[in-house]
């Protein structure tokens, strides 16, 4: 018995975001592979009558559809989490923090998310604008973090990983393959190890597991 399906493309950070929660909290889910690129089949009419604005994921939990990733997560989250830690949606501070990083993770969608989509499928867009606009938000980011690691804290909100922190992940992660590097970022690099270390933890292409990483340094 499987907890929902996928409308999935493995390339996609948002998609992925999904497959990650859901690993990380062992969720059993099918998937409906997608043809984002070359088919544009997010666009085509049987894909828009499940989610008229067109993009992916798209999640259907039996006849009900969630078009909107961090619907999803938090929809996981909820019903999939006994700890309720992933996201504490009742807490008066926590959840509204969850809330304002999950906002922040739909900029992350909007400048490091499509900057990597022009660079490696050379999306139709302005990519030196969304480069521009990424930068600005991992350098948001790092403040945020650094104050964290001074509070003596590891996660975007609170004192344990939350649905906040996967939202932020993949596009973050995914920003050298878009020509922006990690190096003037030590705490988000902290942080990403921090996410790449949790238990269930998956990857997708050009995001990879730690021991991975460990076995290219050897190298
Ligand atoms: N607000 C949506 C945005 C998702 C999104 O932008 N997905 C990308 C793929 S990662 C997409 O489908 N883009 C459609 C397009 O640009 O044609 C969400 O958070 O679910």
């Amino acid at each position: 018995m499987t907890a929902f399906t996928l409308y999935n493309y493995v390339l996609s950070g948002n998609c992925y975001k999904i497959r990650l929660m859901a690993g990380i909290l062992d969720v059993k889910y099918d998937t409906v592979a997608v043809d984002f690129y070359p088919g544009f089949e997010h666009r085509q009419n049987h894909m828009l009558a499940l989610n008229p604005a067109g993009t992916l994921p798209v999640m259907t939990i039996g006849e009900q559809v969630l078009t909107d990733t961090q619907a999803m997560l938090a929809w996981i989250a909820l019903n999939h989490d006994p700890s309720g830690t992933w996201y504490p949606a009742a807490d008066p501070m926590l959840g509204p923090l969850v809330q304002q990083w999950l906002a922040f993770s739909g900029r992350l969608t909007n400048s490091a998310g499509l900057a990597g989509l022009h660079s490696m499928l050379n999306w139709p867009i302005d990519g030196e604008a969304a480069r521009r606009a990424a930068i600005k938000d991992l350098r948001e980011l790092e403040l945020h973090l650094t104050d964290r690691v001074f509070e003596g804290k590891t996660w975007l909100v609170g004192d344990h990983p939350t649905i906040a922190d996967i939202a932020c992940f993949p596009y973050v992660a995914l920003s050298p393959d878009a020509g922006l590097d990690h190096d003037g970022y030590p705490a988000i690099r902290n942080w990403l190890y921090a996410v790449r270390s949790l238990p269930g933890f998956v990857t997708m292409p050009g995001i990879h597991h730690l021991h991975e990483l460990r076995e290219g340094a050897d190298g």
